[in-house]
């Protein structure tokens, strides 16, 4: 707020001094008749002296009088004040009814809670759980509840329902189909394209090649040239992005190219990094994320963040054999709204690998025959 005095032998020449200065949003704070000179003032000439404000901010914003002005600010500060209540409102909301449904579940009838225990006896994620306990509550009636076939059934549809259906390899599709494996370091990438580059040379009659990304500049291929030589399909080394365009040609005469990509831990920023560069040349369409299931819940979802910027679309679960806690799986499937592609269980190559079966995953977790 600029405040400034201005006078002139007129009034109105005081004013239109302040419209000429501070322009036609100045306010006029005060305006009297000041008597110069002369003996006590009571002599001497009178000039008019005005007092205005304006509003230095360029909010761009008229003020009317300053008690507009005023009233404009503390409408501003308390609508400020409003909406940090409503986003603190709705912060106490969500966490009360997180706590809802992670506090205790006293009283649920007896085959509810041997479910909910055995929910979270496979890992599955406290909250889903829970959520799902109360739904069963909620639309089953007491007899139904008393049937633990009954409950079975109902959960497994709520969970088949959350976990969509799954996508595999298509056996069609659009040529060349370029499908890269991404994930960290150990889960199983490499492993898992040598299972499935067999499967889809030998089984799917189909041309198959494998694209492997070198970004360390090691010859990190070793088991996986094997493989490619004993079934017999082309293997590709890129070590730099700018490579791609060269290698495509070769690319494009097969049906498939499985993308193995090195393990990048999740803080390797500039790992990160290349490879993004490296499927931004390629286009796949498919990106698999590759995941052991020996991963906790919280870990799984860490890493779903960190490898977003590489756009996974699908969810490949390995080491199914390592543990029989598949509730870990069946929660991040639900929180990551991505399809399932392949479990593997195994580390024979050919085999130990499937297309994912939600269904059987789900009635494996709760122990349903
Ligand atoms: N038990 C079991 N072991 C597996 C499975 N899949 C892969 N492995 C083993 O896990 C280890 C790591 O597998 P890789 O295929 O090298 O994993 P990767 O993701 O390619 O690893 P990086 O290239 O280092 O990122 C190897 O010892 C595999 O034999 C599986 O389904 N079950
Ligand atoms: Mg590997």
């Amino acid at each position: 707020m600029i405040i400034k005095k201005y006078t002139a032998p007129t009034l109105a020449q005081a004013l239109s001094n302040v419209r000429e200065e501070l322009g036609t949003d100045a306010i006029i704070l005060n305006t009297r008749n000041v008597k110069k000179g002369g003996v006590l003032h009571l002599l001497g000439s009178s000039v008019y002296e005005v007092t205005a404000a304006i509003d230095d901010k360029p909010t761009g914003e008229s003020t009317m009088d300053l008690q507009t002005g005023a009233r404009d600010l503390s409408y501003r500060v308390q609508v400020d004040y409003l909406i940090d209540d409503i986003k603190e409102l709705k912060m106490s909301i969500r966490d009360l009814a997180d706590s809802a449904l992670t506090g205790e579940m006293d009283g649920l009838p007896v085959q509810l809670a041997a479910l909910l225990k055995r929910l979270q006896d496979t890992g599955m994620d406290e909250k889903i759980a829970k959520r799902l306990t109360r739904q069963l509550l909620n639309e089953l009636d007491g007899r139904e509840l008393s049937d633990p076939k009954i409950i079975g059934k109902r959960a497994t549809e709520i969970l088949l329902a959350g976990m969509g259906d799954v996508k595999p390899i298509p056996s069609g599709g659009t040529k060349p189909r370029i499908i890269a494996f991404v994930g960290p370091t150990g889960s199983g990438k490499t492993t898992t394209i040598a299972k499935l580059a067999t499967e889809i040379s030998l089984n799917m009659d189909k041309k198959v090649a494998v694209l492997n990304i070198d970004t360390k500049r090691v010859d990190a291929v070793g088991q996986l040239k094997a493989y490619c030589r004993i079934i017999n399909i082309p293997l590709y080394v890129a070590y730099s992005p700018d490579e791609i365009p060269g290698i495509m040609p070769g690319i494009m005469e097969n049906d498939i190219t499985l993308v193995d990509t090195p393990g990048a831990g999740p803080m390797d920023r500039t790992q990160m990094i290349e490879m993004v560069e490296f499927l931004h040349k390629l286009v796949p369409q498919e990106v698999h994320l590759t995941l052991s299931v020996t991963t906790s819940f919280m870990e799984m979802k860490r890493i779903f963040n960190n490898f977003g910027v590489m756009k996974p679309n699908r969810i490949l679960f390995t080491k199914l054999d390592e543990t029989d806690s598949y509730g870990t799986m069946i929660s991040f499937a639900l929180v990551a709204k991505e399809k399932l592609s392949y479990v593997t269980f195994g580390q024979n190559v050919p085999g130990d690998f499937d297309i994912a079966n939600p269904g059987k995953i789900i009635r494996d977790t709760l122990a349903l025959k």
